[in-house]
């Protein structure tokens, strides 16, 4: 059980009371990154995304030749003290102890990650995202998500950045999760370029989580610019 006395409200209603309170705009464009994924230098990229108008980074280190110990804390605070540089909230994927360490603006987990109940106490004051991949993980989650300031909602199509990434959802999933539930905050995932947007935000998602259509992009700062334009055209 979570011990709380100020429970009055869902988390993602009330301030987080740190660095950056946490707002659903915040999501609008949400770039993930680790030390593996990017086309050009890891840093180089994060900061073009960053020029761009990138509105939260996730640091996320998997796979091949992923950074571990203390290689992995310097690099996490060089991205840290880049994104404050130009007040981006830095946010560290399924590590609890990294993100204890640099102070991160917040931590977001996956369904098979460290729970909700153990982050919540530690995390109290900082922004909490949760992996809610479908429906069925949304049942399972129901009791938790008072704890959490956001869902990331996905795959809603093919990705080649994550293997286990599950069954495609569409649009029809984000609607369908956003029937369930009005008010979350909540960011797409997946395979997600520039020409799906519309249909995403129509969909009833916040905003759009990506890594490999800035990553990977010739022109990453370009490549954010224009999503950052596609974004703000949307009707919302
Ligand atoms: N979770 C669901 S899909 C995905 C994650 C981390 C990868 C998204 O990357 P891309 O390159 O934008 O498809
Ligand atoms: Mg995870």
């Amino acid at each position: 059980m979570i011990e709380h006395n100020d429970m009055s409200l869902n988390k993602h209603l009330r301030n987080n009371r740190d660095r950056f309170n946490f707002s659903r705009e915040m999501l609008s464009l949400y770039y993930i990154q680790g030390s593996n994924d990017s086309a050009g230098e890891p840093l180089e990229t994060i900061e073009f995304a960053l020029k761009g108008g990138i509105t939260c980074f996730q640091y996320r280190e998997k796979g091949t030749n992923a950074l571990e110990g203390q290689e992995k804390i310097n690099f996490a605070k060089r991205i840290q003290s880049l994104c404050h540089q130009y007040e981006v909230p830095f946010i560290v994927n399924d590590d609890v102890e990294l993100a204890l360490h640099c102070d991160a603006d917040g931590i977001h987990v996956g369904q098979d990650d460290t729970s909700i109940e153990e982050i919540y106490p530690q995390f109290k004051d900082k922004i909490i995202g949760l992996s809610v991949g479908n429906k069925d993980e949304y049942t399972s989650s129901k009791d938790v998500l008072q704890y959490v300031d956001y869902i990331g909602t996905g795959p809603v199509y093919n990705t080649l950045s994550k293997h286990d990434a599950g069954d495609s959802i569409g649009t029809k999933g984000i609607q369908q999760m956003r029937a369930i539930d009005q008010r979350m905050p909540m960011v797409a995932i997946g395979g997600i370029q520039s020409n799906d947007i519309q249909s995403i935000i129509e969909a009833g998602a916040d905003g759009v989580a990506i890594i490999s259509s800035i990553s990977r992009a010739k022109d990453p700062e370009l490549a954010t610019r224009k999503l950052r334009e596609v974004l703000n055209q949307v009707k919302r």
